[in-house]
């Protein structure tokens, strides 16, 4: 793995932008990581969502059951702070990549909404969408209402509506899920950036990628569970580093 750290950025911002300008298909997975220039809080970094909360305490069907009320004011406040935010350099950058490459693809295990409010298309949202709601029984859609309070409205069925996102225990969306499989199984390189790489099954994507051949990059403030079995490791930000990567593929792709 070569090292792109701190002591010498450029060299390994040049040698990612090389292999990624070269890339017929290339695969992006994003974690929280990637918002977190965007003001919204990582999960396990310091500071982070499970802070206060284990997170299964939060982001189960069991913790929603034993409390509804304090798992939908959990994601009320959440879902305000991700509007509130706005997009940075990071986000755009790959809303860039994605003009400049044919073969492009952004898996995100986040559910913020800031890739699709940056202008990125081809997304894939491995754990849903904080936008989405649907009901606890039965998955039936429900729109948001301007009447929702502090707890979860009832659905026409009568079950509790709940945030569509993905909680610890429940399986993927299938369609996503075999799409992200798929890909990573064809991709020429991928690039990763923000994750801890602690969550399943989002975390075999970089092995997978990797098991084809594939060359994998990381962009990450710190190591992850995922720097030993990259090619390439970039340590420091993804809103300053995504953004000179981008410049240089461009630059190399311009007639
Ligand atoms: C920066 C930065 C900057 C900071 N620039 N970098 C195999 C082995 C072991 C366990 C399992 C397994 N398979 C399944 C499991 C169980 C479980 C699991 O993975 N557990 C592990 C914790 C051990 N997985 C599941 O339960 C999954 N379901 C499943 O497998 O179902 C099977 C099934 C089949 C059929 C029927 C029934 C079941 C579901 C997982 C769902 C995860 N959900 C959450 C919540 C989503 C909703 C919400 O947001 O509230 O998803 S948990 C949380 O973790 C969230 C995230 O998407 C996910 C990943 O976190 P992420 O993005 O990596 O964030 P952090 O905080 O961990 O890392 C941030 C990183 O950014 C850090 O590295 C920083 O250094 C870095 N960073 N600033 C660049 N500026």
């Amino acid at each position: 793995m070569t090292f792109g750290g701190r002591n010498e950025p450029r060299e390994g911002i040049e040698e990612a932008a090389t292999i990624i300008a070269r890339a017929g298909r290339l695969v992006v997975t994003t974690g929280a990581g990637i918002s977190r220039e965007s003001g919204l809080p990582t999960f396990r970094d310091p500071e982070g969502l499970w802070e206060k909360y284990r997170p299964e305490q939060l982001a189960s069907r069991e913790a929603f059951l034993a409390d509804p009320k304090l798992v939908w004011g959990w994601y009320r406040e959440r879902r305000r702070l991700a509007r509130e935010a706005e997009p940075n350099p990071g986000h755009y950058a790959l809303v860039d990549l994605e003009r400049l490459l044919p073969g492009f693809l952004l898996i995100t295990q986040n559910i913020d909404n800031l890739h699709r409010r940056a202008g990125s298309r081809e997304i894939v949202e491995l754990h849903g969408c904080i936008e989405r709601y649907r009901c606890f029984d039965y998955a039936h859609p429900a729109e948001e209402s301007p009447d929702w309070g502090d707890e979860p409205p009832l659905c026409h069925c009568g079950s509790l509506i709940r945030p569509d996102v993905v909680w610890f225990g429940e399986p993927l969306p299938e369609a996503e899920l075999e799409c992200a499989f798929g890909e990573t199984r064809r991709c020429d390189v991928l690039l990763t950036i923000g994750t801890s790489g602690l969550v399943y099954p989002a975390a075999m994507l970089p092995g997978n990628a990797r098991q084809v051949g594939a060359k994998v990059i990381e962009i990450n403030t710190k190591r992850s569970a995922i720097t030993d079995k990259a090619d390439l490791f970039l340590e420091g930000e993804s809103g300053k580093i995504l953004p000179e990567i981008t410049k240089l593929v461009e630059r190399s792709l311009s007639p």
